[in-house]
């Protein structure tokens, strides 16, 4: 049995999907970011960086986070989403999730949408970087069915929930069809719309 120490934010959402996805059984502890519970000394001997998600493998007594080594984990415990003749490819968008993806965006949204206006250089430096993201995003599905060729893996499942939150980033990602088509695809997947509001909060995966 897996515990997951969640909140419904993007880095939460990518180990419910991967949870859902290769169907192990798992359970949802909260860590309500809003009431600071991932700073709690019980929480911080979990991450004592103080983030979610992170996860307890109780049959194997492994506490692991960062939600890349917990896709790793859970990738290699179920033989699933991690194909071995593309692992290098997989690791490098899945580590481009980790570097660009997830940071990028995430500033973005911090400094466009709850600090607007307050540091133009920041709010500007972001958008543009932002941007790029989703045109180096699109280019590569131009030509390819999922990141890493025709195989669904876990660098997808990273950075779906990401561009999930283009409504908050004010890009328009009808503008960008390749990726769209990609989202789409991903979207309609029944693990995962299951993962994506696993504790049940009622929030639907966004339309393009
Ligand atoms: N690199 C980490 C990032 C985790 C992260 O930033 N989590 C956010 C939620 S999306 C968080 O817990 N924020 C709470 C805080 O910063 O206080 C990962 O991929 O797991």
């Amino acid at each position: 049995m897996i515990e997951l120490f969640y909140y419904p934010t993007p880095n939460g959402r990518k180990i419910s999907i991967m949870l859902e996805e290769i169907k192990i059984k798992y359970k949802i502890t909260s860590v309500n970011l809003n009431n600071n519970e991932q700073f709690t000394k019980e929480f911080l001997k979990i991450n004592p960086h103080g983030k979610i998600p992170a996860i307890i493998d109780h049959e194997k007594n492994l506490t692991l986070f960062e939600s890349g080594a917990i896709l790793i984990y859970l990738a290699k415990k179920s033989g699933k989403l991690f194909p071995h003749n593309s692992e290098y490819k997989v690791f490098q968008w899945l580590i481009f999730q980790m570097g660009n993806v997830g940071p990028i965006l995430g500033q973005h949204h911090h400094f466009h949408h709850f600090f607007p206006n307050k540091s133009k250089y920041a709010e500007e430096r972001f958008f543009k970087q932002s941007i790029s993201i989703y045109k180096t995003l699109d280019k590569v599905l131009a030509n390819s069915e999922f990141l890493v060729g025709s195989k669904y893996t876990i660098a997808d499942i990273a950075t779906f929930p990401w561009i999930a939150r283009h409504n908050w980033h004010d890009i328009s990602l009808s503008d960008y069809k390749n990726l769209s088509r990609w989202y789409n695809m991903i979207s309609g997947r029944p693990a995962v719309i299951k993962g994506y509001d696993c504790s049940n909060s009622g929030e639907k995966i966004p339309k393009l």
